[in-house]
């Protein structure tokens, strides 16, 4: 064998690994405007926590991230841009606008969304104007990937798992709103979040981006009025209590997922 055709190999194999850093082939903007912010303020804990201990310290009162608590390796193996575009490329997507009360949903070839729509937040697009891919899952279309997700072990006694699956490019979220608890988990990506107890409604505008609240808002608000906020990575899952307000921005092109507990 040539060593042209070893290099060749060699790469093949490379993205068929899909390591992490090259985030699955999906774009990793780390040039972009959007900054990660090292300030975390969620608390963290690991996987030894115990299902009484979630209930009694989080699961009612407070979010929490969990490092290591699923193995999602499988899945994420799943999920690089090459494997999904191959399996689910001619497939329908439905894809909503990025405001609060989300109203306008469009359908699209999936690899229409990748190709054409999965692009940076616009910074002079309105939320109402962003189409944004999560949820509105064809589950049975989609199924033999979704079982392939190892969803977060705890539950709230009374209610069952959800899951709404998205990809977005990077300066995209949604704005602030708020629904029953639930859990994200980025399988590629960077996803900051903002939360806020739901007694304190914070100031935004329903049909503007995440980004411009970062930038227009954010930074004049005072100590007391900031959000609880951290960034979630591959192996972080984010726990949020019912209620609670929140507002995402994906730091780079993610794929994310939600359980929904209701
Ligand atoms: O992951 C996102 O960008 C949106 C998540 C969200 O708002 C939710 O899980 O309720």
């Amino acid at each position: 064998m040539g060593p042209g055709i070893q290099v060749f190999l060699l790469l093949q194999v490379l993205v068929t690994l899909a390591l992490p850093e090259d985030n699955g082939g999906w774009v990793l903007d780390r040039d972009s405007p959007v900054q990660e912010e090292e300030r975390c303020t969620v608390d963290k804990v690991d996987a030894s926590i115990t299902y009484s201990q979630f209930i009694q310290q989080y699961a009612y009162s407070r979010p929490v991230i969990i490092q290591g608590i699923t193995d999602n390796v499988e899945f994420q193996s799943l999920c690089t841009k090459q494997h999904l575009v191959r399996e689910f490329g001619d497939r329908q997507v439905r894809l909503s606008t990025a405001n609060t009360y989300s109203y306008e949903k469009v359908d699209v070839p999936f690899q229409e969304y990748v190709n054409h729509l999965l692009k940076p937040q616009d910074l002079t697009s309105l939320g109402c104007d962003t189409l944004y891919f999560f949820g509105d899952n064809n589950f049975t279309e989609w199924g033999s990937l979704f079982e392939k997700y190892t969803p977060p072990p705890f539950r709230i006694p009374g209610t069952s798992g959800a899951y709404s699956f998205g990809i977005a490019g990077s300066g995209t979220g949604v704005p602030f709103h708020w629904h029953g608890p639930g859990y994200s988990e980025v399988i590629y990506g960077r996803k900051r979040w903002f939360l806020y107890p739901p007694e304190k409604t914070p100031e935004f505008n329903p049909n503007g981006t995440t980004l411009s609240w970062l930038l227009d808002t954010y930074p004049y608000l005072s100590e007391e009025e900031r959000p609880i906020e951290c960034t979630i990575r591959p192996g972080e899952v984010l726990y949020f209590p019912d209620r609670w307000w929140h507002a995402t921005l994906n730091l780079d092109t993610s794929v994310f997922i939600s359980t929904f507990l209701g």
